[in-house]
């Protein structure tokens, strides 16, 4: 089925698809500057009028923050307009674009000034610039606008097709901002009436644990929203890519409300060395991780039996467990968004796995803040997510330009490209953490200096393996915007439309009225919450010793001292005392 979009329509999900892959450029630049630096190729704190953790910020907050939640705004609101078949809510999504582009900027131009070098958590006691948590906050919120949008385009729905089935792809978007506005609103609170007013000298000190506990309330879920917009590429559109039917509609549905429901109520498996949080609740949150991971197993196998039945149609004949997996269509290149989609679930597969290694409360404490980590989320998000995004971007760029690709072949090979220096790149992070390699550490001026008395050389070749890794990711990016900007200078060739290669099923299945409403799950999530976290947040307000004042990420004393130690003539020469 082809829709047309409105004038309109069009230069919204134009802008929103485009402002984050022009920031990526910053984005993906500071990724291989992390190699460097944590190699020792770079021995220095700043590079090219940066520093280290600017650097690190820019590379968090524009790939893990602004590209996906452009992204999943302008998904959503194609899908919304597109299974629904209702016109677009003009005026909600243009003050929300808006919303999130004067975010965008405001926070982007608090960390290139060097006044926001926080990292994309904003732990405090580090501090910002006001504008910073201003800037997010409206991002965030703007994001908001757009869903209260979809609320009344899928009650209108809803309203004119009582008795059927809600698309697969609605239940996807809805519960994923559901779960998205609900997961926001106590880090909006931590940014806006915590830490704000902090911020700008208005309150002294800050409950630093407080804090971290609503940032991770939003932080696990903030992982599910990146993926879900591409689970909902996997379940509805990757069966039909790869030739065949989506094995259960059912079972979709069933993960995307489990993700509802588990996301929120396991953020304090971010927090099992917190001590301010009892053993109990760490207990509890981590055996509710292994919940979260059910939807990702129904997902492998649905999505596995449906790449086998894609098989089975391009003539395999059942050879051994595994002949399927080589019939499907991984080099076509008019097919290309399959091959972004196949190699996110591939790169998944160890994503998954070392996601559960990380939720055992035992074996978090050997991975936790080691390289481990990093290795862990590459596969996540800068897999199946990042590889959903790009390959989605072009697909629907060039729908919606009326232009077509001309470097197929390319871009056909980019995914693989990727998925090569994405393995090569975590190997190195992963092994390198488990021998103990710190994660967010500029390793240049101290671990991999050698002449530093901190030098560990039994590091030198799990920080190689991940230059080599990171070189190798650049040039798939570098291609990719390669084929990019060859888009951009095509003739027009047709009208511009938007058509998705839908699923249909393989078996007729019954309607069954508990996967057809969102009323229960949204129940059973905030039943859940509720029990996860008053106690977690309880314990916080309970065991936390003195509040903090505010530190600049660059200097290890209080803000107020060093200002006093300032004021008092007593210049603070870092280079003498060291
Ligand atoms: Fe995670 C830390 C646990 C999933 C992202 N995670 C992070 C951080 C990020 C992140 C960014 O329990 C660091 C945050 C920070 O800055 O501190 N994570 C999990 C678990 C899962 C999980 C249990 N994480 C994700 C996803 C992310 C993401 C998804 C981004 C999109 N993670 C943790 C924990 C920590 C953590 C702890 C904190 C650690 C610490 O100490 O700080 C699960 O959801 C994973 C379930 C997934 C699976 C895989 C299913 C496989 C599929 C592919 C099938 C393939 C097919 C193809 C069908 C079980 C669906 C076959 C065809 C062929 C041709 C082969």
């Amino acid at each position: 089925m082809k829709i047309n979009l409105s004038k309109s329509e069009k230069r919204l999900s134009l802008l929103l698809i485009s402002v984050p892959l022009v920031l990526l450029t910053l984005g993906i630049y500071h990724g291989l500057m992390q190699t460097l630096y944590r190699s020792g190729m770079i021995s220095q704190t700043s590079f090219a009028a940066l520093d280290y953790y600017q650097g690190l910020t820019l590379h968090g907050v524009i790939n893990a923050l602004v590209l996906t939640t452009f992204f999943a705004v302008a998904f959503g609101h194609i899908c919304m307009k597109y299974y629904t078949g209702i016109k677009m809510q003009l005026t909600t999504a243009w003050i929300s674009a808006i919303m999130m582009i004067v975010g965008t900027i405001l926070s982007a131009a608090m960390i290139l000034s060097g006044q926001a070098s926080v990292l994309y958590t904003f732990y405090a006691p580090m501090k910002a610039h006001p504008l910073f948590y201003i800037g997010n906050a409206l991002l965030i919120s703007g994001s908001w606008v757009a869903f209260f949008g979809w609320i009344g385009m899928y009650r209108k729905w809803r309203r004119e097709h009582k008795d059927e089935r809600i698309p697969l792809a609605v239940v996807a978007t809805m519960s994923n901002f559901i779960m998205w506005f609900v997961c926001s609103i106590p880090v909006a609170y931590s940014s806006l009436v915590l830490l704000l007013p902090w911020s700008m000298g208005i309150t002294a000190t800050v409950n630093v644990p407080l804090t971290r506990t609503l940032f991770w309330f939003f932080g696990h879920a903030l992982v599910y929203f990146w993926l879900l917009p591409t689970y909902l590429m996997y379940y509805v559109m990757l069966p039909t890519l790869a030739g065949g039917k989506l094995y259960s509609d059912n079972a979709g549905k069933l993960a995307f409300f489990l993700f509802l429901v588990f996301s929120i109520p396991v953020g304090v498996h971010h927090q099992f060395a917190e001590p301010a949080i009892t053993g109990g609740v760490k207990y509890f949150q981590s055996l509710l991780t292994y919940g979260v991971a059910l939807p990702s197993f129904i997902t492998a196998f649905t999505i596995a039996a449906s790449l086998e039945y894609a098989a089975w149609k391009r003539g395999d004949r059942g050879k051994n467990w595994f002949s399927w997996m080589v019939k499907l269509p991984f080099f076509e290149k008019d097919r290309y968004l399959f091959s972004y989609l196949i190699c996110g679930l591939i790169i998944f597969i160890f994503g998954g796995l070392t996601g559960i290694i990380n939720a055992s409360y035992v074996l978090n404490s050997l991975v936790h803040n080691t390289a481990f980590l990093p290795g862990h989320f590459h596969m996540t998000v800068a897999g199946p997510v990042f590889l959903g995004i790009i390959g989605m971007s072009l697909y629907l760029l060039e729908r919606l330009s009326g232009k077509e690709i001309r470097l197929k072949r390319i871009t056909n090979i980019i995914p693989y490209l990727w998925t090569i220096g994405m393995f090569i790149f975590s190997t190195g992070l992963m092994v390198g953490g488990l021998r103990g390699e710190p994660r967010r550490t500029n390793m240049g001026i101290s671990y991999m200096d050698p002449d530093s008395p901190l030098y560990r050389p039994d590091w030198v070749w799990t920080t190689g393996t991940t230059v080599i890794g990171g070189v190798i990711l650049f040039a798939a990016a570098g291609l990719f915007f390669v084929v990019l900007i060859d888009l951009l200078f095509a003739k027009k060739t047709k009208e511009s439309y938007i058509s998705f290669p839908t699923y249909r099923t393989v078996h007729q299945e019954k309607v069954i009225p508990f996967l057809n409403s969102f009323k229960p799950w949204i129940a059973i999530m905030l039943v859940l919450i509720l029990v996860a976290y008053v106690p977690a947040v309880m314990n916080v307000m309970k065991y936390t010793g003195r509040e903090a004042p505010p530190y600049a990420p660059q200097n290890p004393t209080p803000l107020e001292l060093h200002k006093q130690d300032l004021d008092d003539g007593e210049t603070l020469n870092l280079k003498e005392d060291e």
